[in-house]
């Protein structure tokens, strides 16, 4: 049997593309799970000979490809809306942590967890996400900090790409913080996650990719570097949460390794915006955590933009610092908070999301080749993408071809 080929027409496009085109009169062709066709309606190939077009008419709507959410923690089970209240008292995120709370409090919670449990609790933050559009979502690993706790969270990321229609990236996070097994002994916790738990959830095909909070209450610049040491040789890609709260130099270590993306980046200087652009390494930004936190420190945009880096945006849903699963929300928060223009906002969503994932080849634009992953929008101008707050602009979303119910 053949593939379905479907023609999407009298659309108005934002391709996503190296040159953010817009095509006015547009159409899509879609074979099966995948794009076939993008350009002006006038240009619409006929169909091969034998071979129909199923039609659909989308009334001038604007579309874009699936947003792609490359940065979130959203598997984890419980709450801490308890610190986010001590903090508005005046605690910070850092003392909280250094006080047994923060990731070890939700340690607690995922550890305890049935994966039934973890999966129940996790799902809710998906839809909401799919609700708006997102059809690629990367999830970390962390909040286990035992092998069988973190194959248990990375299971359950994958246990939500078999539940929904949507594309799961997961990332080992083991290196979030030292687990009370290792309390004093972070170099031998980097040992043990180098030497049996990397080896071990690579052979059973859990991990796309490798992560480390490198800051001052997390992992040094030289436990990060053992630990990509390691990935690499597995032929892992890495990524790194980066200069969050301090600069410690992790930016240039990890674009030094080809890092895929370095992510918050709120202390990053000019030399590692030069350094990111060098490396071709993302900068995905995570507006919510900036704002949650009360932070003051920007990161370095104008110092990104001038050296030609590419900037992503993302929710970093997680319960600590970013109890957030909005991604229409991140944009509006990437545009107000850190200056992005709209066009940054929509490539930080789609075309450089999927560069900090790795998947550019197949995702984040509208583009022959490229999968069948779409939104159909009830807005006027594609501005209005980052500018609602607490309104959701999503028509239709269709993904690997298919028009989701
Ligand atoms: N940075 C973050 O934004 C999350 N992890 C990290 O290293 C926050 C994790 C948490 O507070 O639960
Ligand atoms: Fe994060």
């Amino acid at each position: 049997m053949t593939e379905s080929l479907k023609l999407w027409r009298n659309a108005r496009l934002a391709t996503c593309n190296d040159s953010m085109q817009a095509i006015g009169r547009g159409a899509l062709l879609t074979r099966g799970a995948r794009i076939e066709w993008v350009g002006a309606e006038a240009d619409v190939p006929a169909a091969p000979a034998g071979d129909t077009y199923e039609r659909h008419d989308l009334g001038g709507a604007w579309v874009t490809p699936g947003l792609i959410d490359c940065h979130t923690h959203l598997v984890f089970a419980g709450t801490r809306a308890n610190e986010y209240a001590q903090r508005l008292r005046g605690s910070s995120y850092a003392e909280i942590a250094r006080s047994g709370g923060g990731i070890l409090s939700t340690m607690r919670a995922v550890r305890s967890a049935s994966p039934q449990e973890l999966f129940e609790a996790s799902a809710p933050r998906l839809e909401a996400l799919l609700a708006e559009g997102v059809t690629t979502v990367e999830i970390k690993s962390g909040y286990g900090l035992t092998l069988a706790d973190e194959a248990k969270m990375l299971r359950t990321a994958r246990a939500l790409e078999q539940a929904y229609p949507v594309t799961i990236k997961t990332t080992l996070l083991a290196a979030h913080t030292v687990p009370p097994e290792f309390t004093g002994r972070a170099d031998a916790y980097i040992d043990t996650i180098v030497e049996e738990w990397l080896p071990e959830l690579t052979s059973e095909g859990l991990i796309d990719a490798v992560d480390v909070f490198c800051e001052s209450i997390g992992f040094s610049v030289a436990q990060s570097e053992r630990l990509f040491d390691a990935a690499r040789a597995l032929h892992l890609p890495v990524k790194m949460h980066a200069e969050q709260l301090t600069n410690l130099g992790g930016t240039q270590m990890a674009t030094r390794h080809r890092a895929l993306s370095c992510d918050h980046l709120e202390y990053a200087t000019e030399e590692d915006a030069a350094a990111l652009a060098y490396a071709g390494t993302v900068a995905v930004l995570l507006p919510v955590a900036f704002y949650c936190l009360a932070d003051d420190h920007k990161p370095p945009i104008a110092a990104l933009r001038a050296a030609g880096v590419r900037m992503a945006i993302a929710s970093d849903c997680n319960p600590g610092s970013a109890p957030a699963s909005s991604l229409l929300l991140t944009m509006s928060m990437a545009t107000r908070l850190f200056g992005l223009t709209s066009e940054e906002a929509l490539a930080g969503v789609t075309r450089n999301a999927a560069r900090a994932l790795g998947v550019h080849s197949e995702r984040g634009i509208l583009a022959a080749g490229h999968a069948a992953d779409f939104v159909i929008w009830n807005v006027r101008s594609i501005e209005e993408l980052g500018y609602w707050i607490g309104f959701n602009p999503r028509r239709t979303v269709v993904r690997a071809g298919r028009i989701l119910p």
